[in-house]
């Protein structure tokens, strides 16, 4: 089967760019299928002939960019913002990654403008104590306009009359609600004819490409952005991201059928860490917290907030493999358990005396629960060097094998460091 595809299964910032990375090497196209720059998916990788190791922050662009042979794709259910779109490509052409001819934007895909992004400001502030805890990059508000039929797409910019007039109606709706901002709705106009013209190279049909891509017997490597518990269905409502962030978001941004779909990876960080407003049942507000927070680096890629940071919590895992149906995982960042002496593990929550069936809805039922964690032995060994999963600290693959039967879901690769290296796969 010719597209895999990587999940994030948790609250994101999982290390999923890692492994789109490493699993570019063997794809032809590396599409995304959901969300805009609100992703922050980071890669180190060493390039050039001297091999000097280098980060790389995407946010918008696909990160199998970073393997010179691949295509990258932005699929129809991705929501682009043009400024953002350049920008990332003008910092990975400065950083040695050339992307010629090999970057394309599905003409479906709809658009991101800055009153999206001052719209989603002023949200926040609107609810108050509330606030989801947004990246304020636009995406809740363009998402709206895409449901409410409202919204501008790719193949709308060379059009110029038409988009100056659907502009201009949306702009005034947008004041029409939350009072007048300022926003030069004549010079966006303006700035959006050569916006346009910079990007005509690389606006595609993008169902047609897709097609003729596996027609052709072409390897996709679907790249997934935030992650299940931020699905805008399944996720803690209304804590989320405003997108399908599933693996129904793969079929739904890309327009790819679900018989053609093979292998899922799941990407499971060892911790959970959770960016923003909403509810987070493992969370620890104490040293252990501070200790996963300040050893793990849990910094927004995009934002630069700081994570929140809790123990493993099988339940949400659970509820993620159920949806999504992973045939492997890949668990990260073990190695900032390094240094624990004990590690605990969610493996149940509780109401009233009774255990919950699945991961409930109702926020005010999530906030009545009471976690049961497992207590695991930490391996107190620096695993950063490890050849391979042999190699592995026994109360470290004691750790892996307790996730694996829990899930009944195998881990196929084991990140143990940020390096493309520090990758350990489990056969
Ligand atoms: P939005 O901006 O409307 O998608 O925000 C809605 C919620 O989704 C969360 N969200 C994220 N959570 C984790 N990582 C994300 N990407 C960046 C990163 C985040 C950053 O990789 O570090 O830099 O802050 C991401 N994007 C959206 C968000 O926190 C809200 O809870
Ligand atoms: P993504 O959004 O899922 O791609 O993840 P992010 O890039 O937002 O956050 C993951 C962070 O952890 C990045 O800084 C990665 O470089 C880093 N990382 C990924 N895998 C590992 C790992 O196995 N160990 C360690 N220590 N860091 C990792
Ligand atoms: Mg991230």
């Amino acid at each position: 089967m010719s597209v895999s595809v990587v999940l994030g299964t948790q609250w994101g910032d999982e290390g999923k760019g890692k492994l789109v990375d490493i699993l570019a090497a063997d794809a032809d196209i590396c599409a995304r299928c959901a969300g805009g720059n609100n992703a922050g998916h980071t890669i180190v990788a060493p390039i050039g002939v001297e091999k000097v190791p280098t980060h790389f922050a995407f946010h918008l662009l696909p990160s199998g960019l970073v393997n010179p042979t691949c295509t990258g794709l932005i699929g129809n259910g991705v929501v682009v913002h043009l400024p953002s779109f350049f920008e990332e490509l003008d910092a990975l052409q400065a950083q040695g990654l050339d992307c010629t001819g090999r970057l394309f934007v599905s003409d479906r895909a709809h658009l991101v403008f800055d009153f999206h992004q001052i719209v989603d400001g002023l949200k926040e502030v609107e609810l108050g104590g509330k606030s989801i805890g947004t990246t304020k990059r636009g995406i809740g508000p363009a998402y709206s306009g895409k449901a409410s039929r409202s919204g501008l797409r790719v193949h709308h910019l060379f059009d110029h009359e038409t988009f100056a007039v659907k502009f201009r109606k949306i702009v005034e709706g947008r004041f029409k609600r939350y009072g007048h901002f300022e926003y030069d709705t004549e010079g966006e106009i303006v700035r959006y004819r050569a916006l346009a013209e910079r990007l005509r190279p690389y606006v595609i049909d993008s169902v047609t490409f897709v097609h003729s891509a596996l027609a052709q017997g072409k390897r996709i490597l679907v790249e997934g952005a935030n992650a299940l518990m931020l699905d805008l269905d399944f996720g803690t409502y209304p804590y989320v991201t405003s997108s399908a962030t599933t693996v129904g978001g793969v079929c739904t941004g890309l327009g790819i059928p679900p018989k053609k779909i093979g292998k899922i990876i799941g990407v499971m960080k060892a911790y959970t860490t959770r960016v923003g407003g909403g509810p987070f049942p493992t969370e620890q507000l104490n040293d252990i917290g501070v200790h996963l927070q300040e050893v793990g680096r849990e910094f927004g890629v995009t934002t630069g907030r700081r994570r929140r940071c809790g123990w493993l919590d099988l339940i949400v895992m659970k509820h993620s493999c159920l949806i999504n149906g992973y045939d492997s995982l890949n668990l990260t960042k073990l190695d900032v358990l390094d240094d624990l002496e004990e590690i605990k593990v969610a493996v149940k929550y509780i109401v009233d005396g009774k255990e919950l069936d699945g991961f409930p809805a109702d926020l005010e039922l999530l906030a009545k629960v009471e976690v049961v964690y497992v207590v695991l032995p930490g391996w107190k060994t620096s695993i950063a060097s490890i050849p391979s999963y042999d190699a592995l600290p026994d109360n470290c693959k004691k750790y892996v094998v307790f996730i694996e039967q829990f899930l009944g879901v195998p881990v196929e690769w084991i990140g143990v460091g940020p390096g493309r290296e520090s990758m350990v796969k489990k056969e």
